[in-house]
């Protein structure tokens, strides 16, 4: 059992979605990820939710591109959190996953993140928040990461500062 399980619409999202893996498993989140398409294996999808979720799976990621519908497929037929990444797939360069994702109609959430890595990222992020409210040793690696993240900017500031004044 994987407390979060990443769904994709493809292996063709794989590049941007092992991003939200890695990041998981650096802030030692148990994570899986699945191939699963709304619209091509329905039926698949609705089998991987139900093992997952008697499994003891506590959030779902979904990522998908074009008309994304995957992430609303999955707030369907789950109680549990479901965080959506649009991806850039087709000619609109994601703002279709993008819309297809978030405008979810009132009673059915899907927690939008950004499109592409970005989303990947913040996907990771915001599970491992969601199960940091149960978890305070999460929560202090979480602490740790964002800490790491301002000293990372405030370094940043000092070597231009330096290179200005060389
Ligand atoms: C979506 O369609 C997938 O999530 C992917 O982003 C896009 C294209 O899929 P492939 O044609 O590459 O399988 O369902």
């Amino acid at each position: 059992m994987s407390d979060v399980v990443i769904i994709m619409g493809s292996t063709s999202d794989l590049p941007v979605v092992e991003k939200a893996k890695s990041l998981l498993q650096e802030l030692e989140v148990s994570v899986e990820m699945r191939v699963g398409s709304a619209h091509r294996t329905p039926e698949h999808v609705r089998e991987l939710i139900a093992r997952a979720e008697s499994e003891g799976t506590k959030v779902f990621i979904c990522a998908a591109g074009g008309a994304a519908h995957l992430a609303g497929a999955v707030a369907a037929l789950t109680a549990r959190p479901v965080v959506g990444i649009p991806l850039a797939a087709g000619a609109l360069g994601g703002v279709d996953a993008l819309y297809s994702t978030c405008n979810m109609p009132p009673g059915m959430p899907v927690a939008t993140v950004s499109v592409g890595s970005w989303g990947a990222t913040n996907a990771a992020l915001l599970a491992a928040q969601i199960l940091a409210v149960a978890d305070d040793t999460l929560h202090e690696r979480l602490c740790t990461y964002r800490a790491q993240k301002t000293r990372d900017v405030i370094a940043k500031d000092q070597e231009l500062q330096a290179g200005d004044q060389g």
